[in-house]
């Protein structure tokens, strides 16, 4: 959905990843920080109606072309938006604790398995220094890559499709892991929902 960009229903409590993500973090993340990004990028498009019918992704996509005043904003807020609403989906509570069906197929053929993969991703969400996402993403050829990204900074900007995200901001984890990033990234899970990441595979 193009502007003005609205900030998404959970469509799930803020209680429902506990004890895994505790329900304070949860609503302050969904309604203090994405609902911050959204506000952002509407006041930054605001003044362009020319790009009112662009969906978010195009718009990462096609930074370099959007007016110069506003290309910032819409990196770090439209990616904010972006990537917690692809976030929440990936949390919602239920479906499958593993890989399953295609997505499966290809984890174990491409990276060696889920124990790879979990180890993979672990390490390139420890190794984002400050604030950023690691990212299970897929190219346009069908390969699959672990990445990381710098603050909100989302894999279309650079031609990937994303399949799972990890969100490693501080306000992610603070209230309840602190400093324990390795503990949260623990966590992580068993709140993914594998059916989500299997047709976020399907349809990029
Ligand atoms: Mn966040």
């Amino acid at each position: 959905m193009p502007y003005p960009f609205k900030l998404p229903e959970l469509g799930y409590p803020y209680e429902a990843l506990e004890p895994h993500i505790d329900a304070k973090t949860m609503e302050i993340h969904h309604q203090k920080h994405h609902g911050a990004y959204v506000n952002n990028l509407n006041a930054a498009l605001e003044k362009y109606p020319y790009l009112h019918g662009a969906e978010v992704e195009v718009l990462l996509r096609h930074l370099a072309a959007l007016p110069a005043d506003i290309q910032t904003a819409v990196r770090n807020n439209g990616g904010g938006h972006l990537n917690h609403s692809l976030f929440w989906e990936l949390l919602t509570p239920g479906g499958a604790k593993e890989p399953v069906g295609e997505l499966k197929k290809a984890i174990d053929e491409q990276l060696g398995g889920f124990a790879a993969l979990k180890e993979k991703l672990t390490q390139a969400a420890m190794a984002r220094f400050g604030s950023g996402w690691a990212w299970l993403v897929k190219d346009p050829f069908g390969k699959l890559h672990v990445i990381s990204t710098p603050n909100q900074d989302n894999p279309v900007m650079e031609g990937f499709t994303p399949i799972v995200g990890i969100d490693v901001w501080e306000h992610a984890y603070y209230l309840k892991y602190q400093n324990r990033r390795a503990d949260y990234l623990q966590a992580i899970w068993n709140v993914l929902n594998w059916d989500k990441a299997e047709a976020f595979f399907r349809k990029g």
